[in-house]
């Protein structure tokens, strides 16, 4: 496409990193369905990837990454902020300058024998207030084709920019040219040897190198919307987190939004596509990883989802724990590091419940039933459109956004949390965000787990000072209205009885807590007040026709004071971390928590 921008501010700073890249040639993406077509042609003639079966999977492609390059590289991932105090203590950092002299030598001539892309991408409704302008360089069609899918893509998103000087500034690179446009590539061309993720919040720019894989080279996602945009949102007053959001819908036809942080491998996608076992209840998606909110005139907070697909993590997706997910993605989508069947189909764990009796893995080997070898990588992802999701609610891209009514915090923990805890007030869930925690997966029955605390579910993704970041959230709750403000609710599905044994089913029966949230929110469930916050009234959570007797609902709902008592201290180290930056009202919030919990009849 020809240059359809008269942004001087934009067209210098491409001259400027082609300058330094030294790429074959520039191509502007516009977005459209033949440029996807043109791209994922050239991406299976070079052998990246496989057509999948037109009957099984339309216009579906398979794709195996380089055995180095899988995941997000937490560990090479720096937020260079211009004082090393802004990035905290628990973000990498690097100053700027020196980063920058350090990756200008690893860019220079990168992009040689390849053609470097422009992709002006729209995180949010093109034109929504909320949504935010990106410019992404990259020297791989792989990036493209899945920014097509992630993000609004496009000649209307310049065209919505103008001569505007704000839009994140997104510079990637696999770093592996070829010497002439001749020599041989590989499937997957990254560089083993280097690679970095750099975020500079104070210049919203980002600097991606080495890596093509997901996070490391989607630069919309978790780079922009969730690094740079957290620092904007500071600035700006609003919020940028790593938030689901869904619409609940009761029998009566009353509606509430829901936006729920969890960390990775809790059951976020599950969760926003759920199919509610009670009967009457509907649940539909507005997103599943990403939500931006701002404040509307009336004091209410309004979430957009600034993606416009899903990547989600593939193994353990299956019409039993994920029937909407299965069928978002039966087209148009992008398979990474899962495994392929001899009729050109994909497959995972669990997919179904049995193995196909023959399947290239993603390593490209032959596998038969029984191996003991895994046949997709652990974070293999699909890469699909969320307008394709069956449940994917109308006002999904309403430039405005949606009026939400409860906030979820949640991990996954065997012990101590109950199934559900509604905050006394915006501080008080606050402070439940801050010290969220979640184990490590696969405890051994009857053993507590690792626990890892990971505040709004935000470690890896604030990019800035964690204490700053809880400060904001504490600010939030100081400028506004507490009756408009979300309520906030910490949840636990993963509790387990002294056997080692789920006491809770989850998935579609989830959608019974949800209920009396929707309830708490329309002022109707009963609760009563414990230590640690309000919880269900024994009946108040509607457990009609699920097999669950009395004592396991007991369970579930127990407050064990001991158990709590023996947890604050590791909220207290926690909190050590984050020095003066932590604010005194969570302090505070832990301190009377102590203190209710050595005297429950405290008042609280
Ligand atoms: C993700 C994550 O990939 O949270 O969404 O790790
Ligand atoms: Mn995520």
């Amino acid at each position: 496409m020809a240059v359809m921008t008269k942004n001087q501010k934009l067209l210098d700073w491409v001259e400027e990193i082609a300058a330094m890249c030294q790429p074959d040639n520039v191509v502007w993406c516009d977005g459209t369905r033949e440029e996807y077509d043109r791209m994922t042609n050239a991406l299976v003639k070079s052998g990246t990837f496989i057509r999948l079966n037109d009957d099984i999977r339309p216009n579906s492609f398979f794709c195996r990454s380089d055995p180095a390059d899988v995941a997000r590289v937490e560990e090479f991932t720096f937020v260079c902020s211009e004082k090393e105090e802004d990035a905290g203590p628990t973000n990498n950092w690097a100053d700027p300058k020196e980063m920058k002299d350090k990756l200008r030598k690893l860019y220079d001539g990168c992009m040689k024998g390849r053609s470097m892309y422009v992709i002006p991408y729209s995180m949010g409704p093109i034109g929504s207030p909320i949504a935010k302008v990106g410019i992404e360089l990259t020297d791989s069609p792989y990036v493209v084709v899945n920014m097509h899918i992630m993000a609004r893509v496009g000649s209307e998103v310049l065209r919505v920019l103008g001569e505007s000087e704000d839009f994140v500034r997104g510079l990637h690179s696999i770093g592996a040219p070829l010497s002439t446009p001749k020599t041989p590539d590989v499937p997957w061309p990254c560089n083993a040897e280097n690679k970095y993720i750099t975020h500079y919040p104070e210049t919203r720019e980002i600097w991606s190198f080495g890596s093509g894989y997901g996070g490391n080279a989607l630069l919309g996602k978790k780079c922009h919307a969730l690094r740079i945009a957290s620092v904007q949102a500071r600035d700006e007053g609003w919020m940028a987190e790593h938030m689901l959001i869904l619409k609940i819908t009761s029998p009566e036809g009353e509606v509430k939004y829901i936006a729920a942080a969890f960390p990775s491998a809790c059951g976020k996608t599950n969760l926003a596509m759920m199919e509610p076992s009670l009967l009457g209840w509907k649940i539909e998606t507005i997103g599943d990883d990403i939500a931006w909110m701002k404040f509307g005139e009336d004091g209410r907070l309004y979430a957009i989802n600034p993606e416009a697909g899903f990547f989600g993590v593939a193994p353990g997706t299956s019409m039993a724990s994920n029937p909407n997910a299965m069928r978002t993605l039966h087209a148009n989508s992008i398979f990474t590091n899962c495994a392929i069947t001899p009729e050109g189909d994909i497959w995972w764990e669990e997919m179904s419940d049995d193995q196909p009796e023959l399947l290239f893995d993603w390593l490209r080997r032959p596998l038969t039933p029984g191996s003991g070898r895994t046949a997709a990588h652990p974070n293999a992802r699909f890469t699909t459109p969320a307008r394709q999701c069956p449940v994917i609610a109308e006002e999904w891209e309403d430039p405005k956004g949606v009026a939400i009514d409860a906030f979820l915090f949640g991990g996954r923990r065997a012990t101590t949390i109950p199934l559900v805890n509604e905050a006394y007030n915006w501080h008080h869930g606050t402070f439940l965000g801050s010290v969220m925690s979640s184990e490590k997966t696969a405890a051994a029955a009857g053993k507590v787990g690792e626990v890892r605390r990971d505040p709004m579910a935000m470690l890896p993704f604030c990019g800035y000072h964690m204490g700053d970041y809880l400060a904001h959230w504490v600010k939030i709750g100081n400028e506004h209205d507490d009756s408009k403000l979300p309520k906030i609710y910490y949840v636990n599905w993963f509790r387990k009885d002294a056997d080692g044994k789920w006491l809770w089913p989850g998935f579609g029966e989830n959608s019974r807590v949800l209920k009396w949230i929707f309830e708490r929110c329309a002022g109707r469930a009963e609760a009563q007040d414990t230590p640690i916050g309000r919880l269900p009234t024994p009946d108040s959570i509607d457990i009609e026709g699920l097999d669950l007797d009395a004592k396991d609902m007991k369970e579930l709902l127990k407050v064990d004071l001991e158990e709590w008592l023996n947890e604050t201290p590791d909220m207290q180290k926690h909190y050590e971390k984050f020095g003066k930056k932590l604010p005194d009202e969570l302090v505070w919030e832990l301190e009377r928590l102590e203190e209710r919990l050595r005297e429950p009849a405290h008042k609280v």
